[in-house]
């Protein structure tokens, strides 16, 4: 299974103690070692530390820069190591740059050669994601890398142990998304473990994504940071998804406005509508329904009417309350997603 990417990149093109490191979606190295920085770089180049990456492709950029207009990034074949018990995959971009990818142990980086070369030229030449000289791009580019990758690898290569009820490897993407402080860590983590901390106040950066047996199937729930600088990455979560959540805390009327504008934009940018959807209002203990229906049909009508769900496009929706913190309707949860899905 691919566990991370990373980005190094010269900041002067000698000075290896001088390095922009990047990864994804933890560190490759602690800050205060850079140990196994220098081991990857080391091990790509046979040896050599003082050169810069892949001195035998300078020639093959020198001739590409003569065509200034297009500017083909120069991407080398993968080379491996390993180092200690990790699988490591890297590509030198432009003699500048290492892109590499980390597997477990048991893997073999080889199945993952094609689709390495074919997304990193495709993302950087044909589709010119990443000029390298903006950090968002750099991540962006990193993250969309990983997804796919990872993704070739569940549905193609692995036949992970917990896939054992989709022998083929099928799973079922579930995208959770909404704004900051919703509760879809809480939710996800419910889910996951059964468990829920009150003012478990840790906002995502990342997709955090989780692997989920159920007897009616395998979920990977991928719960998106909600943070307004992190929206942007919403678009690149969404690719492939099989239902699309989308959370609301009830019980913050202030941010209504906020989380009604940045669904829309989202539905609207897209073509969500032969996704199925489930609209989740969540944090409805803070609202005092006492588990009275009528109630919280009335309250359900009213959400509907603010954030005019009624003008979805959409005919495979649902909207549920729940409170993750004292799990009500968490269970219609997961019977909704495959009820949803499975329409
Ligand atoms: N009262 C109440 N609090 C909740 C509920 N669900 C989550 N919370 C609290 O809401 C806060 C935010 O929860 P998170 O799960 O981190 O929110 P998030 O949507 O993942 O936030 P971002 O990662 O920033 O997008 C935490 O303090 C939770 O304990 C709920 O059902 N009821
Ligand atoms: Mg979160």
């Amino acid at each position: 299974m691919l566990l991370k990417i990373f980005l190094l990149k010269r900041k002067n093109s000698h000075d290896l103690n001088n390095l922009d490191i990047y990864s994804y979606p933890e560190d490759i190295d602690k800050k205060e070692n850079n140990e196994i920085v220098l081991k990857i770089i080391h091990g790509h180049d046979h040896g050599s530390l003082t050169e810069p990456c892949c001195g035998d492709i300078n020639t093959s950029r020198e001739k590409n820069d003569t065509n200034t207009n297009s500017k083909p990034f120069v991407i080398s074949s993968p080379v491996l190591q390993i180092i200690g018990d990790q699988n490591i995959y890297t590509v030198c971009v432009n003699s500048e740059m290492l892109i590499g990818l980390i597997f477990e142990k048991d893997d073999n980086p080889f199945d993952y050669k094609e689709i390495f070369e074919d997304l990193s030229n495709e993302l950087l030449n044909t589709e010119k994601w990443c000029s390298f000289k903006d950090e968002r791009e750099i991540e962006n580019l990193l993250i969309t890398l990983f997804i796919d990758i990872k993704r070739f690898g569940d549905e193609i290569l692995e036949e992970a142990p917990e896939v054992s009820f989709h022998p083929s490897g099928l799973f079922t993407k579930v995208f959770l998304f909404g704004i900051d402080n919703v509760g879809k860590t809480s939710l996800t983590r419910r889910i996951k473990t059964g468990q829920y901390k009150d003012n478990f106040f840790t906002p995502n950066k990342r997709f955090n994504i989780e692997y989920i047996q159920r007897e009616d199937g395998l979920l990977s729930i991928w719960d998106s940071p909600g943070q307004s600088s992190f929206r942007e990455r919403w678009l690149l979560g969404l690719q492939d998804s099989n239902i699309i959540i989308y959370m609301i805390d009830v019980a913050n009327q202030l941010r209504f406005d906020e989380s009604k504008t940045e669904f829309w934009r989202i539905y609207n940018e897209n073509d969500l509508k032969d996704i199925p959807l489930l609209i989740i209002g969540n944090k409805i203990d803070l609202i005092n329904h006492n588990n009275n229906d009528e109630q919280l049909i009335r309250t359900e009508k009213e959400i509907n009417n603010y954030f005019e769900f009624d003008n979805l496009q959409h005919s495979n929706w649902k909207f549920v309350f729940t409170s993750v913190k004292t799990s009500f309707n968490i269970e219609k949860v997961l019977n909704t997603i495959f009820t949803l899905v499975s329409a």
